[in-house]
């Protein structure tokens, strides 16, 4: 028998020992609900919507490698890139797919009849493929960054029907065959349209009228038969857009034109009305899966700046000046904004779930905020808040409510109140 001393003692060694053990308890169950939140928060983008679509990014030539080299220093703009390396790390947690900002456009890649520059664009395929991404060829036919000679003679006179067909036919084939088996799929006509649903006034609309859309993609099927074959266009939104470029894909597609999906870029302006512009990409979704093709967003993005001159579109030639009171947030966007901007992403997310059968991939027009090209366009030198990225390469806190939109799991809290339980 121990003595009261021992006694005590041993009750004190018992408590003691109890202690020790709910300590234990607790710091077990609280590393369980940790690690359980750290998994939670681990979760990506690409992650979370793996089983419904691809999730891209667009990637600039810097991006992909620091360019040494004079040739390179500026873009097909005159932008004067930095090293932007760092942000491909970005790029390769968060997303599973990519496409070339700029260098895979006619004006970089074929930049005078029969001579072909890959340098750029063979650097950003190899990089995106060692990552283990899906590679987006963008873009074949656009009238816009293609080269003068394209649509012209020695002359300068407009080529003949013969010539050009020829010369689309060269393009489409040198670059498919180059990327064969590498590059997935590929925009094969940008923007044919007007927003009313007409067509653009283009050089290859001039030359050839509306021929030369389903002539490039039988020459896109003859190169790569294995590559999904697009179309792709701005202000899908608008229904009279999207109306016109499906009354005219319609009866080719019935014909069996070889196209599989009809892209939207997504150039949005938070301005425009957040559940305007949701609305109307519903309809504009369920208006390309009529035709019994697949959508997707090429190039997604929301600028959140004043819209003062009524712009919308992506036409790179409209340009506006610069006024002080049309760049709000300097400094950074302030709290009721920013719950505004992140309430439009996860309406957004939440009307693109409903339409996860018919949607390919949602890319992304950019890394990050600080190098959108939403900051120079329409106007010159403003600070945009366009992606989900931060300009300290940081997921903006609103990716995680969208990645919960689809995680069947509990809510942190259930998970954090059943863990301290056990
Ligand atoms: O983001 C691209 C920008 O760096 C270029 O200066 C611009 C030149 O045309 O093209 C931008 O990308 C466009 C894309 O290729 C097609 N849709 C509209 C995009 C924004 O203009």
């Amino acid at each position: 028998m121990p003595s009261d001393r021992e006694g005590g003692d041993f009750i004190h060694y018992i408590l003691f020992t109890l202690k020790i053990m709910n300590y234990r308890k607790i710091l077990i169950s609280s590393l369980f609900v940790n690690a359980s939140l750290l998994s939670v928060s681990a979760q990506t983008l690409k992650d979370a919507y793996r089983d419904y679509w691809y999730t891209g990014v667009s990637v600039n030539q810097w991006e992909v490698a620091a360019q040494q080299n004079a040739k390179n220093e500026h873009d097909v703009t005159g932008f004067v890139g930095a090293d932007q390396t760092a942000d491909w790390a970005v790029v390769e947690k968060n997303f599973n797919a990519v496409v070339a900002e700029n260098c895979m456009k006619a004006e970089v890649i074929h930049p005078q009849e029969g001579v072909y520059d890959f340098t750029l664009a063979d650097q950003f395929v190899e990089k995106s493929l060692a990552a283990g991404m899906r590679v987006h060829g963008h873009v074949l036919i656009w009238h816009s960054q293609c080269p003068y000679w394209f649509h012209h003679d020695a002359n300068g006179k407009l080529v003949s029907k013969e010539v050009l067909k020829k010369r689309m036919k060269e393009h489409i084939t040198t670059i498919m065959a180059h990327y064969k088996g590498r590059v997935s799929s590929w925009d094969v006509v940008n923007e044919a349209f007007e927003d009313d649903g007409s067509f653009r006034n283009s050089l290859f609309y001039q030359i050839l009228g509306e021929d030369f859309i389903p002539l490039a993609f039988q020459y896109a099927r003859e190169a790569d038969p294995t590559a999904e074959l697009y179309y792709n266009d701005f202000s899908m939104n608008k229904p009279a857009k999207v109306d016109g470029v499906c009354k005219f894909f319609r009866p080719l597609i019935d014909k069996g034109l070889p196209i599989d999906a009809i892209g939207m870029q997504g150039h949005m302006i938070l301005e425009d009305g957040a559940q305007e512009i949701i609305s109307q990409y519903d309809y504009s979704i369920k208006a390309i899966a009529s035709l019994g093709v697949k959508t997707f967003f090429s190039e997604l993005d929301l600028s959140v700046l004043p819209n003062p001159y009524g712009f919308s579109g992506a036409n790179v030639s409209d340009r506006f000046a610069y006024r002080p009171e049309v760049d709000p947030y300097k400094d950074g966007v302030p709290a009721d904004k920013q719950a505004e901007i992140d309430q439009f992403w996860v309406d957004f997310y939440k009307m693109l779930i409903t339409h996860k059968e018919d949607i390919i991939r949602l890319n992304y027009w950019c890394v990050n905020d600080g190098n959108s090209w939403k900051n120079d366009f329409p106007i010159r030198g403003r600070h945009d808040y366009a992606t989900l990225v931060d300009r300290n390469n940081q997921m903006k806190p609103v990716v995680q409510r969208i990645i919960e939109l689809v995680q069947p799991q509990r809510s942190k809290q259930e998970k954090a109140k059943k863990a301290k339980k056990k």
